[in-house]
């Protein structure tokens, strides 16, 4: 096949060939290639390397291109957790937080995912495909070509399966790609609250099942939390899941420390997520299984928290980290991974060359995929024009949308002017 677009003047290439996942000190290199060109022929990469390479290897150009004008590339962001379907925002309840209620005072008090739940199961689906898709637009506009999307407002057989086919149906018709995820086990709907032994029974007999059927999911989450799932309910339902085939996600020692690093990387997950409240025995176990940690700063920052997850321990003992939005309407809604690579830098400490380690590769590998996060020959052409010459200005440079041209699976998405 011919090339279909070619992407030249590159000033900073970050190619992120080499080690996937990066663990340690490799999350600093970025494998950039300056005064460089990308080649694609239909939704593929095929040639990545300096102009003149490209020119040998390509011949003429005979196919649109685009003068990136001495600006930095990446690869199209990832963003490895997000609940993006939802219906009504919490503003409100963001505001009682500010004047000193705890988000978990508001979620025992009938708040929080709960009160998402009533909305989610009174909203008609082509309600949330629109509101939803509004969110998507706003990722690709921010650089973020592939999430992984979760259910857990439904907390029905019916509405989590409603849920999760609108997860289906915006990855089909919109341009970001979507991996869904079924977190039925983010709380105890209302209907459940004294009887909590049913609920989880009712996931393992009724939800998972279906879901495994319907092909509706790659991977299960839990909220395993003080409070909400606890360790033993969190691996009867973890293990039931991957019978059926689902891969492992955890919410794990996000708002305490109750071993969830430790019970995920047991159960081998590819990812435990949040960890702010990680132990050291949980950093260990996680840099021994290869379980991800995928750091959701913006959430901390969202709850006016002092408390992030210690990132640079997790580097230094060879945990795979990646980042995340967190994209929710309660604890942390925004799009832009951006803001969360400088959120990183300022309250974790991390470079901004781990910062884009953690929103490509490492995201990558914490959904599971291999053909994105890596601009290489064969790899899906996803890739972001930055309103930058250097990584360093992305945390640098922040609350402003510095995304110029996205190009997703070898088409210009968006272009800002
Ligand atoms: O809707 O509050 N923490 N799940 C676990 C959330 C936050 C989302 C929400
Ligand atoms: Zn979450």
């Amino acid at each position: 096949m011919a090339n279909t677009l070619v992407v030249k003047n590159i000033g900073q290439l970050v190619t992120m060939q080499g080690k996937s996942p990066r663990r340690g000190e490799a999350m600093n290199d970025l494998a950039v290639i300056c005064g460089a060109a990308v080649a694609i022929a239909g939704n593929r990469i095929v040639a990545v390397g300096s102009s003149s390479d490209i020119e040998k290897q390509c011949g003429p150009i005979g196919c649109p291109v685009i003068d990136a004008s001495g600006a930095l590339v990446t690869p199209g962001l990832i963003d490895p957790h997000t609940h993006p379907v939802f219906s009504a925002t919490r503003e409100d309840e963001f505001e009682m937080r500010l004047q000193g209620k705890s988000y978990m005072e508001i979620a025992q008090a009938g708040g929080g995912i709960r009160r998402s739940v009533r909305d989610l199961r009174a909203t008609p689906a082509d309600v949330l495909l629109d509101k939803a898709k509004q969110r998507l637009d706003r990722f690709l506009e921010h650089g973020v070509t592939t999430i992984e999307a979760k259910s857990g407002y439904g907390l029905s057989t019916e509405s989590e399966i409603k849920q999760l086919e609108v997860i289906r149906e915006l990855n089909e018709s919109h341009p970001v790609d979507l991996v869904p995820t079924f977190l039925g086990a983010h709380e105890f709907p209302d209907e459940y609250r004294n009887n909590r032994e049913a609920y989880v029974d009712l996931i393992i007999n009724e939800m998972l099942p279906l879901v495994a059927e319907r092909r509706l999911a790659v991977f299960s989450d839990i909220f395993c939390e003080e409070g909400v799932f606890d360790n033993v309910q969190s691996r009867r339902i973890q293990e039931a899941a991957a019978r059926h085939g689902l891969k492992l996600k955890f919410h794990a020692d996000e708002l305490v420390s109750t071993g969830g690093a430790e019970l995920a990387a047991s159960l081998g997950a590819i990812s435990a997520d949040h960890l702010v409240y990680i132990s050291e025995v949980g950093i260990k176990a996680m840099a021994d299984s290869g379980t991800a940690a995928v750091l959701l700063p913006g959430t901390s920052y969202s709850l006016g928290s002092k408390q992030y997850a210690p990132a640079r321990r997790m580097i230094e003992a060879g945990v795979v980290v990646a980042l995340s939005t967190d994209c929710n309407p309660g604890s942390n809604f925004s799009e832009s991974l951006a803001m969360m690579i400088s959120l990183a830098a300022v309250q974790m400490k991390m470079t901004a060359a781990e910062g884009i380690s953690a929103v490509t590769v490492n995201a990558a590998y914490a959904i599971g995929r291999n053909d994105i996060g890596v601009l290489a020959p064969g790899m899906i052409a996803d890739l972001v024009i930055w309103d930058a010459a250097d990584v360093r200005e992305l945390p640098y440079h922040y609350g402003v949308n510095l995304a110029r041209t996205v190009v997703k699976r070898g088409e210009v998405a968006v272009v800002h002017a």
